[in-house]
């Protein structure tokens, strides 16, 4: 079997105007949608967020794969890497996201091959990665303080006829009570039992309360998160870590960089998570020799895909490091190798985050995929087991054209709503 073709295609799915440390997102988020052909007429999919740099890179990484046999995954990626060079940890950027070029483009291709090798074999994707140990895997609900509005090209978007969880997803949630009621209504939809949510919003007070709110809310055994992104100082973190102690099942990223997190870690009983401060293989001495975090939020888009994910899982459990999943906004080609991911990572104890409840736009055939009481169900169908739906693709890849958008910009998008704000690396 043979690789014939790589298509890639950037798209823009719609985006609430949802609130974090580095301003508002836009209406829309992108993404890259990478389909791999093989010249037995099979092809496999893979999904990163995307930007103008990402798809010149896909599109750059062609040569590497066409004419190669999928099932050589370690020969691709050696031509990864010979033909872009290592990217440094700090290419990651100061922002929530990570910027990083090469991780994922390793990623999209990594993961399209697998679904090729599912389709060619006959097996889902979490057999080749060493079968299930779960069926179903758990989510999260993830909370966003946000402005009105559901995304798109109206603006925010708003629509009056909206029911269910789509109206509520339109709603502002500015303070403890808006953050508690968007809670419930995710909860009730999709049936999550763990919270998180996303801080460095607001004066960490004002987030304190809300995740007080929560835990009078959902009552004490409620798994609660939350997550700053690194924009708090030490202090900042410490202090407020004390008024969550026996609230929070943990503290992701409260302050930036190892040495920061270490200090906060030592300080506070409630284990501190990341996915800003330990972000690739290299950072792992460090995150050991420091003890910057308890728990390590991996991610296949950035961690190079999902053998890299498992290899982080083995070392997460020599380390003593607990193991759970980061997200960014994304359709159902991610949320599918995710739940495969996690259904073959036996150590992944923690819920996953997963954006996809602010999404309602796919390009799978079938539409949405469905939680059921908070988890995905893994399928035992081969590879991915999701199919392309070619005119969704195509509707969504328009909309990208049209959107104007190039990459994730949060400050600019912040700016239109409050002019003259930027981002601050530390800001509490
Ligand atoms: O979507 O605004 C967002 C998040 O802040 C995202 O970009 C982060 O990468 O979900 C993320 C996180 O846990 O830090
Ligand atoms: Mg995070």
């Amino acid at each position: 079997m043979k690789i014939t073709d790589m298509h890639v295609t950037p798209i823009a799915i719609t985006d609430p105007p949802l609130l974090n440390a580095a301003g508002l997102h836009a209406p829309y988020a992108l993404r890259a949608v990478v389909e791999v052909v093989t010249d037995n007429g099979l092809y496999g999919l893979g999904e990163v967020p995307g930007s103008v740099a990402t798809t010149s890179a896909l599109e750059a990484a062609r040569e590497v794969v066409i004419g190669k046999d999928p099932f050589q995954l370690n020969a691709i990626q050696q031509g990864l890497f010979d033909h872009f060079g290592q990217e440094g940890a700090t290419a990651r950027g100061d922002q929530p996201w990570d910027k990083r070029r090469i991780v994922h483009v390793n990623s999209a291709i990594e993961v399209a091959l697998f679904d090729l090798m599912g389709k060619a074999t006959g097996r889902p994707v979490c057999d080749l990665l060493g079968g299930r140990v779960r069926e179903r895997v758990d989510f999260s609900a993830y909370l966003f303080y946000k402005y009105e509005g559901a995304g798109g090209e109206l603006g925010f978007g708003v629509d009056p006829n909206a029911a269910g969880w789509a109206a509520a997803r339109q709603q502002a949630a500015l303070d403890p009570e808006g953050v508690v009621k968007e809670a419930q209504a995710m909860c009730k939809e999709f049936g999550f039992k763990s919270i998180k949510l996303k801080g460095g919003v607001f004066p960490p007070d004002e987030e304190v309360a809300a995740i007080h709110a929560l835990h009078e809310a959902f009552g004490a055994g409620a798994p609660l998160r939350l997550d700053p992104n690194a924009i708090w100082t030490v202090e900042t973190s410490i202090e407020a870590g004390r008024k969550l102690e026996g609230v929070l099942e943990y503290y992701e990223d409260p302050t930036r960089g190892q040495e920061n997190m270490a200090q906060v870690a030592r300080a506070l009983s409630i284990p501190l998570a990341t996915n800003m401060c330990t972000t690739s293989f290299d950072h792992i001495p460090g995150s050991v020799q420091l003890g910057s975090e308890a728990i390590i939020l991996s991610d296949h888009h950035f961690w190079g895909g999902l053998r890299a994910s498992i290899e982080l899982a083995r070392i997460c459990q020599v380390f003593g490091r607990g193991l759970s999943m980061h997200s960014n906004s994304h359709v159902g080609i991610s949320l599918a190798a995710m739940a495969h991911l996690a259904a073959a990572t036996p150590n992944l104890t923690y819920a996953c985050d997963t954006h996809y409840p602010w999404q309602s736009e796919e390009v799978i055939v079938g539409g949405r995929l469905k939680f059921e009481e908070g988890a995905l169900e893994v399928t035992n169908e081969p590879g991915l087991g999701i199919e392309l739906d070619r005119a969704a693709l195509a509707k969504l890849h328009e909309q990208y054209k049209t959107c104007g958008l190039t990459e994730r910009n949060d400050e600019i998008e912040m700016q239109k709503v409050q002019p003259g704000w930027t981002f601050q690396a530390t800001r509490w």
